[in-house]
C-alpha cells in the first residue's frame, strides 16, 4: 500500500492487518491494484457515449483536441458531468418516488404495515403545498400530499415548477431559477431531458449543458427534499438521542444484524420486529438477544429516529464483516459495496439484497415489497439468526472503539432547542448571535468517504479548525458518520474544539434544551438525502432576514466526495448560492472552461460557486474566508 494512511479510524487500523494476514481483499487494497488511475478519466476528458469511441482529448495538446464526431475538451467534460447528475439525481429521485408511493397507498387505505407517524407534519406539509387539509381526514390529506409529490414525477406543463422545489426556497431564489429556465418542472424528465441532451449529436455547449446540469441538480434537491419529509411522516421526525458509533457498537453475545442502504422502507420494520424476535435470538444461544447496528445511511436513518448505533460509514463497510461478528447484513439501495457477497465465503455472515433494481451475485436475495414488509423482515432475522449458530467465534475480532454520539437534529428538533430559549421567536437567539459574531456563520458538512484521501481525516481535521473559529456545523450522510465515530457529535467534543463564543452559544442552547450541557460540537442532521433539512433551517433564517439565500454567511463542504450524489448535492447547494468546498478534485478540470464557470462565472448567476481544496486546513480557511466575505455583503 502506499503512504498514504488509510484512516484515522482506530476500528479501521485494527481491521485491516487482520484483513491483509487472512489474504481477504478489501477497497484500500483495489484502490492500490487500480493505480495509477486513467488520467483521461481523471480530468473528465474520455467520451464514451457512442461506439466510434472511446475518445479521449489530448491534455498536452500534442494529441487529438477533438472526439471523431467533433466535440471538443468543453464539451465532453460538461456531458460527463451533467451524466453524473443526472445518475444522482435518478437515485434520490426514485427512493422520493418510492416513500411517495407508499404514501399514497396508505392514504387510499391500502393494507400496509405502516402509519402515518406524524399527523401534525403531514398537515404542514399539506399547508406549504397549497391543499388546504383543514377538517380533512388524515389519510385524505396523506393522498393529496402524496398525488401532489408525485406530480413532480408526472407533470407535463414545463411552465409550471416542482410543487416541492417551488414550495421550500425563498421567493427570490425560485423567481431567479426561473428566470435562468433551470427550475425543474418534472424531475423524471429533467433527468431524461439531460440524457437525451448529452446523447451523441446533441448539445455541445458546454455552458448549456452546463445548466442542464444545474436543473437536473435542482432534480435533485426536489426529489431529496420530497423524500425526507414524507420519510419523517411515516417514521418519525428525529429528535436528539444519544448513542454510539464505530464496530465497538457490534456485541459478541447478540445476533448482530447490520441495515445498509439509504431506504427506511425496510429497515424501519426490521427493527420493530427484532424487538418482537429477540426472544427467538436468545434461544438461540444470543445471551443479548438481537443487536440492530447501521451502515451508511440506513445507519444514519435509524440512528436519527431510534438510537440505533452506527457501525461505520461508506468506505470501511467490508470491515464490518472482517469482525466475524456480522451475521446479517441486510441492504436495499446505494453505496453497498459489491464486494460484501465476496466476504460471505470467508465468514458465515447473510448477505442480504432487497430491492428488484438491486442485487448482488452471491448474495442472498429477499424481495422487498411494502405489502410483505413484515414477512420479508421475519425472514431476514430468521435467517440472521440461523446464521449466529453457524458464527466461527474463533474468526470473531470485535474492535474495541466506539464513541458516544447525539444525533437527531432535525430542522424541527434544531427550533425546538431554541423555541426553549425563546419560545415566541425560536429563529431569534441564532440570528442574533450570527449578527453579533458569536456564530461566525453555519457549515454544512456532506458526502461520502473516497480512498484518493485518508478515511474521516478531512472532515476532523476541517471541523475543528472551523470549530476554533465559532462555525456552527451540521452533517450529514457518512461526513455525519465520520464525526460520529471520532467523537465529534459529543458535549466533550463543544467544550474541547468550540471557539469561546460558540461555546457559549451551544452551552446555552444546550441548557435549556435540558441536556445538561452544551449542545453537541456537530449537528447530525442525517442521511445523505437530508441535506434538505439544513436548506429548510436556512431558508426559514434567509426569509427572516429578508435576503436571499446567497447572502447567508452558509458554506457547504464535501471533503471526501465520491457518489453521483454527491456531485448533484454540490451542485444544487453551488444553484441554492453557497460557496461549496470539495477535498477532491473533480473529474472537470480536463476543460478550463467548466473549471473557471463552476468556480467563478457560476458566482455570477447564483451567487454560489465551487472551491477546490485538497489540503483540510487550507480547506478550512476558505471556508472561514467565504463566511467572512457573507458577513461583510450583510454588513455584519
Ligand atoms: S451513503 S452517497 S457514501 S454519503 Fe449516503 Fe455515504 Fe455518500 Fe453513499
Amino acid at each position: 500500500m502506499s503512504n498514504m494512511k488509510t484512516s484515522i479510524d482506530p476500528a479501521v487500523n485494527y481491521l485491516l492487518p487482520l484483513a491483509q494476514k487472512a489474504g481477504i481483499e478489501t477497497a484500500w487494497d483495489r484502490f492500490e491494484a487500480m493505480k495509477p488511475q486513467c488520467g483521461f478519466g481523471e480530468l473528465g476528458i474520455c467520451c464514451r457515449i457512442c461506439w466510434k469511441g472511446p475518445c479521449r482529448i489530448d491534455p498536452f495538446g500534442n494529441g487529438p483536441q477533438k472526439g471523431i464526431c467533433g466535440a471538443d475538451a468543453d464539451t465532453i467534460v460538461a456531458r460527463n458531468l451533467a451524466r453524473m447528475i443526472a445518475a444522482g439525481a435518478a437515485a434520490h429521485a426514485e427512493h422520493g418516488h418510492h416513500v411517495a408511493l407508499t404514501l399514497l397507498e396508505i392514504g387510499e387505505g391500502h393494507a400496509l404495515p405502516y402509519k402515518i407517524k406524524e399527523e401534525k407534519k403531514l398537515r404542514n406539509i399539506a399547508e406549504r403545498l397549497n391543499l388546504n387539509p383543514e377538517g380533512k381526514d388524515i389519510k385524505q390529506v396523506a393522498k393529496e400530499v402524496a398525488l401532489a409529490s408525485l406530480e413532480d414525477f408526472s407533470r407535463q406543463k414545463s411552465s409550471i415548477p416542482c410543487n416541492w422545489a417551488k414550495e421550500t426556497l425563498t421567493a427570490s431564489r425560485v423567481e431567479k431559477l426561473v428566470e435562468l429556465g433551470v427550475m425543474p418542472h418534472n424531475i423524471h424528465a429533467t433527468i431524461a431531458e439531460i440524457m437525451h441532451r448529452t446523447h451523441v449529436g446533441c448539445d455541445a455547449d458546454a455552458v448549456n449543458i452546463l445548466l442542464g446540469g444545474l436543473k437536473g441538480a435542482l432534480a435533485d434537491y426536489t426529489g431529496m427534499y420530497l423524500s425526507t419529509e414524507l420519510s419523517d411522516v411515516l417514521f418519525g421526525i428525529p429528535e436528539p438521542v444519544v448513542t454510539a458509533a464505530n464496530l465497538g457498537v457490534l456485541k459478541e453475545d447478540a445476533v448482530n444484524i447490520a441495515v445498509h442502504g439509504h431506504n427506511p422502507l425496510l429497515s424501519e420494520i426490521v427493527c420493530d420486529l427484532a424487538i418482537k424476535m429477540n426472544e427467538e435470538a436468545k434461544k438461540a444461544g444470543a445471551k443479548e438477544g438481537i443487536n440492530i447496528v447501521g451502515i451508511c445511511c440506513t445507519g444514519n436513518e435509524v440512528m436519527m429516529r431510534r438510537g440505533i448505533p452506527l457501525a461505520t460509514n461508506y468506505l470501511s463497510q467490508e470491515l464490518a464483516l472482517v469482525t466475524g461478528a456480522v451475521d446479517a447484513i441486510v441492504v436495499d439501495v446505494q453505496c453497498i459495496m459489491p464486494s460484501l457477497a465476496a466476504l460471505k465465503e470467508c465468514f458465515h455472515t447473510e448477505v442480504i439484497t432487497t430491492m428488484p433494481g438491486n442485487k448482488i451475485p452471491g448474495a442472498t436475495h429477499l424481495e422487498f415489497s411494502e405489502e410483505t414488509a413484515l414477512e420479508n423482515a421475519a425472514k431476514i432475522i430468521k435467517l440472521a439468526i440461523d446464521a449466529y449458530k453457524r458464527r466461527d467465534r474463533s474468526k470473531v475480532n470485535i474492535p474495541d472503539y466506539k464513541e458516544t454520539a447525539i444525533v437527531g437534529f432535525s430542522a424541527e428538533a434544531v427550533l425546538a432547542a431554541l423555541s426553549k430559549v425563546n419560545p415566541e421567536d425560536p429563529l431569534k437567539p441564532l440570528i442574533d448571535n450570527i449578527v453579533n459574531g458569536n456564530i461566525l456563520g453555519i457549515a454544512l458538512f456532506a458526502g461520502c468517504n473516497n480512498l484518493r484521501v485518508t478515511q474521516d481525516h478531512n472532515f476532523t481535521t476541517i471541523a475543528k479548525e472551523l470549530a476554533r473559529n465559532n462555525v456552527l456545523m451540521l452533517a450529514t450522510g457518512c461526513g455525519a458518520g465520520a464525526f460520529a465515530k471520532h467523537g465529534l457529535m459529543t458535549q466533550e467534543a463543544t467544550e474541547a474544539y468550540a471557539g469561546d463564543s460558540l461555546k457559549e452559544v451551544l452551552t446555552v442552547i444546550g441548557e435549556a434544551a435540558g441536556l445538561n450541557g452544551p449542545l453537541p460540537l456537530v449537528l447530525h442532521m442525517g442521511s445523505c438525502v437530508d441535506n434538505t433539512r439544513a436548506v429548510n433551517l436556512a431558508v426559514a433564517v434567509a426569509n427572516k432576514l429578508g435576503v436571499d439565500l446567497d447572502k447567508l454567511p452558509v458554506v457547504a463542504s464535501a471533503p471526501e466526495a465520491m457518489a453521483e450524489k454527491a456531485v448533484a448535492i454540490g451542485t444544487w447547494a453551488v444553484t441554492l448560492g453557497l460557496p461549496t468546498h470539495l477535498g477532491i478534485v473533480p473529474q472537470v478540470i480536463g476543460s478550463p472552461l467548466v473549471t473557471e464557470v463552476l468556480t467563478e462565472k457560476i458566482k455570477d448567476l447564483v451567487g454560489g460557486y465551487f472551491m477546490v481544496e485538497t489540503d483540510p486546513k487550507k480547506a478550512a480557511v476558505k471556508l472561514v474566508a467565504a463566511i467572512k466575505e457573507r458577513r461583510e455583503g450583510l454588513g455584519i
